[in-house]
């Protein structure tokens, strides 16, 4: 059902700040940039690795409001790891599976993700109390 390692989600309090630490650390390039209204962030893109089932990347997160997952997360347990996301080829398949499995999906149907992809979560208590997100790419990505 994976692909691979799409991203890792990382809460930060600034883009600003954290975009060229660790463009310097790693040699990483930011190669999108793109505000989420319905997730309450704004998130950056850094390509780690371009695959033959699509990329890896960090994906730092920078929340837009208090009142939203990451703001919250931040003012709970300050910055850090917020979550992991795999890469599908069909996410509708996924979430059938998924929910016939009886996990507690956050999102029953894909939501818009960075770059038109598609996206949706499932919820950190039955993953190990990892938030988990499933990202099928756009076409071309
Ligand atoms: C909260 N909890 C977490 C967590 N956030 N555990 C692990 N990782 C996280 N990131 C735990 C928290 O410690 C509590 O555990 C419990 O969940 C309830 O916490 P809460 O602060 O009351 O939060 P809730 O219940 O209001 O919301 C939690 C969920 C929420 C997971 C439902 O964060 C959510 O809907 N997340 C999905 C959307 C999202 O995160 N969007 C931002 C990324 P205890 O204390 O009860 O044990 S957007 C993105 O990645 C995009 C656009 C993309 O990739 O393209
Ligand atoms: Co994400």
């Amino acid at each position: 059902m994976l692909t691979r390692i799409d991203h890792v989600g990382i809460a930060v309090a600034s883009l600003t700040e954290t975009i060229p630490i660790y463009e310097q650390a790693f040699n990483l390039k930011c190669v999108h940039q793109e505000t989420n209204e319905r997730q309450g962030v704004r998130e950056a893109m850094l390509l780690v690795h371009s695959g033959d089932t699509g990329g890896s990347y960090v994906q730092l997160l920078e929340p837009i409001r208090d009142d939203t997952p990451v703001g919250k997360f931040l003012a709970k347990r300050g910055p850090g790891i917020h979550h992991i996301a795999y890469g599908v080829d069909d996410i509708d398949a996924a979430l059938a599976s998924l929910t016939v499995g009886g996990f507690d999906l956050v999102n029953k149907t894909p939501v818009h993700g960075t770059s038109g992809s598609r996206i949706a979560f499932i919820h950190p208590k039955g993953l190990g109390g990892v938030l988990t997100e499933l990202v099928e790419a756009a076409a071309g990505h």
